[in-house]
């Protein structure tokens, strides 16, 4: 049986790959990191009681900024391969936070390739490094493949660069199968509530139900190549499964303006937008409802910009060439944008269906969003 650690098991790809490794029939690890309130939403689905026999997913405490902490439980569980998914992942927090972002998605990837190292595993154990299309930050060249120039545009994308860099290195300096998954954005009903998608379709469903007013964005203009979380842990895997390591970029092919992604959400709904003005003075309206459900008046304005959210430094176009992993990795996404748009929003409409009944029995429905 094959074993696997994962760090960044409790986010939302640790979630799909978790579940993925453990259908191959694997033994899956996590580092979970200690948290004041619960974080294994994602992950409760695969929880196993330690107490009973031939466990095959097992968690222990950790985190990427602790090396000694890394070493015992990578000697401990003696993996096959290690995905290094935990980061500070969220690009416009990495300005508030750079030097800690620096720390845990650059240096952290560090600790874990030396991990390997001390522990005399650079023969048995392979290692993927969850890269970013964030790399390519400046447009240097359309579409990005592997080979076009990096230049990256915040704290993140730049902690990142130097574990693209040390992954490459150690793979060089020491033989080791290591290598970079550069992944273009991939979405679905379990990322996180402060990224763009999941924002949308969060507040699409809460207008249309008439648990939010409006919904504030930064940059509307952003262009995004989008695909769905669970294409791109399949892609992972395939990574660590060649002869030789090597690096590749995971993507669709396909870039959509931020705007168009809510128009879409709010499609799904049955709910018309338009939008006037431009910049920080841009507005979305409600040009038609055909949805009864949803009791929206015209014109009513249900976007606006917020500029707090714009960023120092913005990556305006990402659009990834996906050819070598189609070749090499034999990988296709099963989901393009209507589809993973459709899977978002249905499943946040269903969850915030709840809050609406809760609402309406009358119980306090909390309202708090970023
Ligand atoms: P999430 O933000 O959903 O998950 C991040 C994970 O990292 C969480 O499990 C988090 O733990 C953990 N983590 C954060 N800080 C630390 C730390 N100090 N030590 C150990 N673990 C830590 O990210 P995604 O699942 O979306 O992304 C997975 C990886 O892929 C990340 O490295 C991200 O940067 C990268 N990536 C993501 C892309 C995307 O579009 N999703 C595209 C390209 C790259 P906790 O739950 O406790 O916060
Ligand atoms: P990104 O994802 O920065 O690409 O990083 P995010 O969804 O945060 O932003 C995408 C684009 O949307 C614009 N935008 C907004 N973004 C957020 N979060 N909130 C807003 O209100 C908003 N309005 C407009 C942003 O400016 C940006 O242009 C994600 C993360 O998962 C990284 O970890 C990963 O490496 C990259 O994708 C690939």
């Amino acid at each position: 049986m094959k074993r696997a650690l994962l760090t960044g098991i409790t986010g939302q790809d640790g979630s799909y790959l978790a579940e993925l490794l453990l259908s191959k029939g694997y033994e899956v690890h996590g580092i979970k990191r200690r948290s004041s309130l619960f974080n294994t939403e994602r992950i409760d689905h695969l929880y196993q009681d330690p107490h009973e026999q031939d466990i095959r997913f097992k968690l222990h405490y950790g985190d990427l900024s602790d090396s000694t902490n890394l070493i015992r439980i990578v000697q401990e569980v003696q993996p096959d391969e290690i995905y290094n998914l935990g980061a500070m992942s969220h690009v416009k927090v990495s300005f508030d936070t750079p030097e800690y972002t620096a720390d845990v998605d650059g240096v952290g990837t560090l600790r874990l390739l030396e991990a390997i190292r001390i522990l005399g595993l650079t023969e048995k154990t392979r290692i993927y490094q969850a890269s970013t299309s964030e790399l390519y930050g400046l447009v240097q060249e359309v579409p990005q493949r592997e080979t076009t120039p990096f230049y990256p545009r915040s704290p993140y994308a730049v902690a990142k660069l130097y574990a693209y860099w040390i992954t490459v290195n150690y793979r060089e300096a020491y033989g080791m199968y290591a290598c970079n998954g550069i992944l273009f954005n991939h979405e679905s009903p379990l990322r996180g509530e402060t990224f763009v998608t999941r924002k949308i379709t969060r507040a699409a469903a809460r207008i249309a139900l008439g648990l939010q007013d409006k919904l504030f964005l930064g940059n509307l203009d952003a262009k995004r190549d989008w695909g769905h979380a669970k294409d791109y842990v399949e892609a992972m895997w395939r990574i660590l499964q060649q002869d030789t390591p090597e690096d590749f970029v995971i993507a669709t092919g396909v870039t959509t303006t931020v705007r168009e992604f809510v128009r879409l959400a709010f499609r799904e709904l049955g709910i018309e937008l338009t939008f006037f003005g431009e910049g920080a003075d841009e507005t979305g309206h409600v040009v038609a409802c055909h949805n009864p459900e949803f009791q929206l008046p015209l014109g009513k304005e249900v976007v606006a910009v917020d500029p707090a959210y714009f960023r120092p430094t913005e990556v305006e176009l990402l659009i990834g060439d996906p050819t070598k992993a189609q070749e090499k990795l034999g990988w296709k996404p099963q989901y393009d944008l209507p589809a993973l748009v459709q899977d978002m929003m249905q499943a946040d409409l269903e969850l915030f269906r709840r809050d609406a009944t809760l609402r309406e029995a009358g119980h306090k429905v909390l309202n708090y969003y970023e």
